[in-house]
């Protein structure tokens, strides 16, 4: 009895000086694994910025970081994510800012109908806001990268023709989003986009409230033959990682990460941008959507409606005592 504990208390120490003596370079299998969870299907823009990530990441450290994916919210759903990577539930998470109102009220302003055209320029300029204005919202938490939608449609299974006709359709939305909704005349259903297809299904919502991306990824087009392409907000997504995770990383690995935060912020948004335009021409094909752009002046018109959210979240902001002008002119300047 006495031999054999002796034994394998050898073992250990023995065990415990070949992993001490090993540097992480020489090893062969992956040093790190990490766990990355989001909420939308595969198919979505988000999950495919997150196997971009993953697979840079594989590339850029020869393989001693490896990270499984966890789309659909099959470890973390979008309500939980947050929480989630705060808890250590998940290491990496994708959130869309607007399910979370109120939690990250800087930030919002990437909610607001600032006039943002493309996903590629919000997504940068989201991100250089990130890193410029350091926001104490985000200090408990990793951001590894951040990216916006490209501007928000009105997808409808009833006919929609014209800004009148958004009266009294009600719209799936999040956050600021869903106030663009009401002010357009519409009544807002505020749920995560995950959660949109169903509620669309059974008829809780005559439409949603999105980009093009999910005419095809989500077949938005085959309930929802009629549309309003208003160009209105974006949703900006951060990828936020917990913060006892990132700390235990190694000083290359933080690095990789902190290298990858911009291009994959501008590869996520340009993908996204040609995506959109590739799902209207497939939903075209495939279901003849009918699809119709506002015309400009409609489109200034709107845009006139839904002006008041900036002045009202500018003061809101101004009474946190938030740097929101600042924020607002930051904005401005990069569009
Ligand atoms: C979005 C969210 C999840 C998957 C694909 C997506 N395309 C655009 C969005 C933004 C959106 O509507 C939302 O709710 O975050």
């Amino acid at each position: 009895m006495l031999h054999a504990a002796k034994l394998s208390f050898m073992a250990c120490v023995f065990a415990l000086a070949c992993a001490l003596a090993t540097p992480a370079s020489q090893s062969q299998a992956a040093d790190v694994t990490l766990r990355f969870a989001n909420f939308p299907p595969a198919s979505t823009f988000p999950c495919v910025s997150m196997d971009h990530w993953v697979a840079e990441v594989e590339k850029l450290t020869q393989g001693k970081v490896k990270v499984d994916t966890f789309p659909a919210g099959t470890l973390v759903d979008a309500r939980s994510m947050v929480r989630g990577v705060m808890r250590g539930q998940t290491d990496i998470g994708c959130i869309s800012m607007a399910y979370f109102p109120g939690m990250f009220p800087l930030m919002s302003a990437f909610e607001l109908p600032l006039g943002f055209e493309s996903a590629e320029k919000a997504s940068v300029l989201l991100l250089q806001a990130i890193l410029k204005f350091q926001p104490k919202e985000l200090e408990k938490l990793k951001v590894l990268t951040a990216y916006t939608c490209p501007p928000a449609q009105v997808f409808s299974r009833k006919p929609v023709e014209n800004l009148e006709a958004v009266k009294g359709l009600r719209l799936r939305a999040a956050g600021i989003l869903a106030d663009e909704v009401s002010l357009l005349g519409g009544t807002p259903v505020s749920m995560p986009q995950s959660e949109a297809p169903d509620a669309i299904q059974r008829g809780a919502v005559d439409g949603v409230f999105t980009s093009l991306d999910v005419v095809k990824d989500l077949n938005y087009a085959e309930p929802c033959r009629f549309g309003l392409l208003v160009n209105m907000s974006v949703y900006p997504f951060i990828v936020i990682m917990n913060k006892k995770s990132w700390e235990a990383l190694p000083e290359d690995v933080k690095k990789v990460f902190d290298d990858l935060a911009m291009p994959t912020a501008q590869w996520t948004g340009a993908y996204v941008d040609a995506h959109g335009q590739d799902a209207l021409k497939w939903g075209k094909e495939k279901y003849g959507i009918d699809y119709r752009p506002l015309p400009a002046e409609e489109r200034a018109k709107a845009l006139e409606t839904v002006s008041p959210l900036v002045s009202k979240w500018e003061a809101e902001m101004k009474a946190k005592n938030l740097p929101a002008a600042e924020m607002l002119q930051f904005i401005r300047a990069g569009l």
